[in-house]
């Protein structure tokens, strides 16, 4: 650490010791910064170019110090000086460049890319305010700006420019890097481009800008408000400009390599992480023309390069054009995808194949499938759907290009930095390798039945608890008790997740204590969830969640027994907080509608057992740790489908035919809720469930009820519950990002 102390002194003219915590991060940085770039890059012939609108990196200082091996070293030194690495960290603001799992399985995915030694990179978008802020005032979801970038971040600015033509104008762009690090490897970088005059003060209000303000606006948010028109074309114009910079630089680093672009499938392999980064593929043709490869040829090309990742059978998530906003935007690309929609239409004549539909819309999933090599859904179930219902009338086409790969999450960050304590435990059983082969995490099934390592882990649990109370207390202001269940749902908030299903729950808890019946042990639930701007019906479950919150904590029959928490602003430094702390992890999607899920696995690994229906990976969790370590309700994904065919689902019916459910739903709109909430929000949520309940919720709540009665009840066994956990973690392997990031390269990229 003699380099560290030094660099301190040049920077500051004293000893770490007499350094604020700024100061030390600042040095630390600097140190960090200069490690990778002395470590140096993956490179190889061909490269992996993962193109992202999201990349949920969360903090870097730790993880990079992790994947660095110097870690406890830093830690150590700090702690000699009198400082706390911890706390020195919470100086670095958090990027919000991602909404939810998409974006941190694209960050997870750089994670193993480069521990594998892959020669890759991510591209995407530099977001000067992130998603947005999250903010609770009335019990009420307010969104303000997250500004992240600072003097000192994680950003190097490059040299890399290029010129983004837009009807009437063209876009300088810079391109800025991130190093991520490998494992005990090399780094690789993460670019992200950037507008030269975005300008933040023009944001007001909360986050209201002018949309069509193109020349200062557009790296301002991710997913800008698209209800009305202007946000909509200002998310074309976002994806175009990361698009048409990221075919640029590709094209350059091939050419520079050696590639004469007849042969550019030898030199990049471009992975399209859901349908925003679509038009890379005109895109492509567009550029290979102006270099002088002719259309049909140029098209051929693409088509070796391109492989889509579907993550969602949710039409909304599916995103269609109208033709008018490209000739507005970028009329440049119209003519080409005319004529790719042209060759699909003279082979393929059926209107469900077509890129521009008979309404002119551009369905850009579609020019994924023509027109990329490779098609793959995120879980074994999930791909399964696509090539059956889903997408079927392309798998008959295509079936060569559908696979699957399962997701996977980074075990640097979702154990060996979020849980250390566990961590070494685990090392102190089975030694070390399970660092770099996740599989070997099975050798912990040998002590199933060891009284002492069982007691160890529950140990370990009861003090992650204990640091994620101060965390809850800080964030929300409530105290929560570590000798209480832990039941956590943390992720976007969607009705198809169905956060609205685990508050009905809460809501029977509260009414059965108050008729007197007391749970064996308190309970406490635990929510982190952003709800999309324009998405009134996720922030009326926000406001729903909020106010039971409130009911409850005011509620001197009820506090002891149970408490709800909703932490503020819900993000990756949070979720390292609460992933340790957690006992049982709510995975209640409505069967088929969650393709994966990535925080299943995030909790599974740090010993939380699942409730779950069988959805996404669930699926596949039910399969490796068996139904013994698990909890399964609900309707199966089959039969959810053919409710959706038939259209029969009915929950005014069910409602109408069960005096318990009417009795939790009309609480919604009972007297001391709407005493403490805003009755328009509470009612229009009311009306939703009982007009409509898209996805289901009254179908699978007598089964969940029953079996979220069962966990409780089966988490008084001590011991049996600590060997649920053993084995949860013992079969996590399978979820390691490396696995899924080594089948990615094996099946579709086909690097060195
Ligand atoms: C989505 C899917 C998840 C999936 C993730 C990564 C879009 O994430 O819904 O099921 O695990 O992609 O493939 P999310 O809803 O969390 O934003």
């Amino acid at each position: 650490m003699k380099a560290l102390e030094t660099m301190i002194q040049n920077m500051f003219h004293k000893d770490c010791a007499a350094c604020t915590d700024q100061e030390v991060y600042e040095a630390l940085l600097t140190y960090t910064k200069e490690q990778l770039a002395a470590k140096g890059y993956h490179d190889g012939k061909k490269k992996i170019y993962y193109i992202s609108a999201e990349f949920l990196i969360g903090k870097l200082l730790s993880n990079n110090l992790i994947n660095l091996g110097i870690y406890d070293e830093v830690a150590e030194f700090l702690k000699k000086n009198g400082k706390s690495l911890a706390e020195i960290e919470s100086v670095e603001p958090e990027p919000s460049l991602g909404n939810g799992g998409l974006g941190r399985l694209a960050a997870c995915f750089l994670d193993s890319i480069a521990t594998l030694g892959l020669p890759g990179e991510g591209i995407g978008l530099n977001y000067h305010l992130g998603l947005f802020k999250q903010v609770f005032e009335d019990n009420l979801q307010h969104e303000v700006p997250n500004p992240w970038i600072t003097p000192d971040s994680w950003l190097t600015a490059t040299d890399v420019t290029y010129m983004v033509p837009f009807r009437g104008f063209s876009l300088k762009s810079t391109m800025y890097s991130i190093d991520v690090a490998g494992y005990e490897n090399k780094a690789i970088h993460l670019n992200l481009f950037d507008i030269d005059l975005a300008d933040e003060s023009m944001v007001h209000d909360g986050i209201t800008f002018n949309k069509k303000d193109i020349l200062h606006n557009l790296t301002l948010f991710l997913y800008p408000d698209d209800s009305d028109e202007d946000g909509r074309k200002l998310r074309v114009y976002q994806q175009y400009f990361m698009v048409s910079n990221a075919a640029q630089l590709i094209l350059d680093e091939a050419v520079s390599k050696g590639s004469n672009l007849h042969d550019l499938a030898d030199y990049a392999v471009v992975q399209i992480n859901d349908t925003h980064p679509s038009m890379i593929i005109p895109e492509f043709i567009r550029l290979l023309g102006e270099r002088g490869i002719d259309f049909d040829e140029a098209a051929e090309i693409v088509s070796h390069v391109c492989a889509y990742t579907n993550h969602t059978i949710l039409a909304e998530a599916l995103e269609k054009w109208p033709i008018h906003y490209l000739e507005d935007i970028v009329p440049q690309l119209v003519p080409i995808i005319r004529k790719l929609d042209e060759k699909v239409k003279a082979k393929y004549p059926a209107e469900n194949l077509a890129i521009i539909d008979s309404n002119n819309l551009v369905h850009m999933a579609h020019m994924d499938i023509h027109y990329g090599f490779s098609i793959n859904g995120v879980a074994a179930l999930h791909t399964e759907i696509l090539k059956n219902s889903e997408l079927h009338q392309f798998y008959e086409i295509y079936p060569e290009k559908f696979n699957n790969k399962t997701n996977g999450i980074t075990f640097r960050r979702w154990l060996m930095y979020c849980n250390q304590p566990l961590t070494k435990f685990i090392s102190s059983l089975i030694g070390e390798g399970y660092k770099k082969d996740a599989d070997e995490l099975k050798k912990l099934l040998a002590y199933k039945d060891d009284q002492k390592v069982l007691d160890q882990l529950l140990e370990i649990k009861t003090n992650a608890k204990k640091i994620c109370k101060d965390f809850v207390l800080e964030n929300t202001g409530i105290e929560i008790d570590e000798n209480s269940v832990f039941d956590i749902q943390i992720k976007r908030l969607h009705e198809y997740k169905r956060q609205q299903l685990n508050a009905l729950y809460i809501i029977y808890k509260y009414l059965e204590i108050k008729d007197g019946k007391k749970p064996e042990r308190p309970i406490t639930f635990i929510f982190g969830a952003k709800a999309a701007p324009a998405y009134y019906i996720a922030k009326d479950i926000i406001h729903l969640l909020l106010t039971l919150e409130t009911l409850i904590q005011n509620d001197p029959d009820v506090a002891p027994y149970m408490k709800l928490v909703m932490v503020e602003n819900y993000n990756v430094s949070a979720a390292e907080k609460l992933i340790p702390a957690c006992d049982i992890s709510e995975q209640i999607s409505l069967a088929s509608k969650e393709a994966s899920g990535t925080g299943n696995m995030k909790f599974m690994l740090n010993g939380a057992i699942t409730l779950g229906t069988m959805d996404g990976a669930n699926v596949e969790i039910s399969d490796l740790v068996g139904k013994d370590n698990i909890y399964i309700f609900g309707e199966s994904s089959d039969e959810i489908i053919k409710h959706y065919e038939k259209m029969d689902y009915n929950s005014r019916a069910i409602y109408e035919g069960d005096a318990d459910i009417k009795k939790y739903v009309d609480f919604i709109v009972s007297e001391p809720m709407l005493k403490l909430g805003k009755e328009e929000h509470l009612r229009n949520f009311y009306n939703e469930l009982l007009n409509k309940d898209w996805f289901m919720t009254l179908l699978d709540l007598k089964d969940y009820i029953k079996v979220k009665d069962q966990v409780f009840a089966d988490y008084e066994d001590r011991n049996s519950w600590a060997k649920k956990m053993l084995v949860n973690i013992g079969e996590a392997g399978f979820f390691s990002s490396d696995r899924t990031i080594e089948q990615y390269n094996k099946d579709i990229w086909h690097l060195n």
